[in-house]
């Protein structure tokens, strides 16, 4: 399944000829360990992930957002910097509650307006978004992170990483198919849920 989902990220993006998009998507899939970010500096050691939030329109699967990679993995006890560029452009409707951020560095994410795909400015930081402006939610119950997504935006933050072990995610906010929208992406393992590992 998650193979399956990979390839047709790929294939959609070349399809879908978006030069910028396949970038960000080449440096997600590289799930980054030691990868410097080439606009933001970070100190020596510190590590960084990237993910991209691709919709359905893009992939050639309508109604199919996808987080690349779903899942991913990070080195134990370390400091991780991720950035999750979200290029998709509609809200969802989340739970109360998971419009705050939890479990980051601060309690907080920085918000970086995407303009025609690339981060554009400083942004803002928040500890919240407007739950009618989320997206989509990374959300780990187990180890009390959550990151709400607003749409056409990189979120920026940093968290700590404890043990090796493994960590699965759910997005929450309701962007699937079917009753509620919490069909299809929402509840199909390497789309709008997946793993983190930590090891
Ligand atoms: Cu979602």
């Amino acid at each position: 399944m998650h193979d399956a989902g990979g390839r047709a990220t790929r294939r959609g993006i070349l399809v879908g000829g978006s030069a910028l998009a396949a970038t960000a998507l080449l440096t997600a899939c590289g799930a980054a360990t030691g990868h410097t970010g080439a606009d933001t500096a970070a100190p020596a050691g510190d590590v960084w992930l990237y993910l991209a939030i691709l919709t359905g329109k893009m992939l050639g699967k309508k109604g199919y957002p996808q987080v690349v990679p779903a899942d991913f993995t990070v080195p134990a006890n370390a400091t991780i910097h991720c950035e999750i560029r979200c290029f998709d452009d509609g809200a969802a409707s989340v739970p109360s509650g998971y419009e705050k951020v939890k479990g980051t560095v601060g309690g907080t994410v920085t918000l970086v307006p995407l303009v025609q795909e690339v981060p554009s400015g400083k942004g803002h930081t928040v500890q919240a978004l407007d739950p009618k402006k989320v997206a989509h939610t990374i959300t780990m119950t187990d180890i009390g992170l959550n990151i709400p997504i607003p749409p056409l935006t990189a979120v920026r933050f940093t968290f700590k990483t404890g043990a090796a072990g493994t960590h699965p995610w759910q997005c929450m906010a309701a962007c699937g198919t079917g009753t509620g929208g919490w069909g299809g992406p929402m509840s199909t393992d390497g789309w709008m849920k997946g793993t983190m590992t930590i090891q």
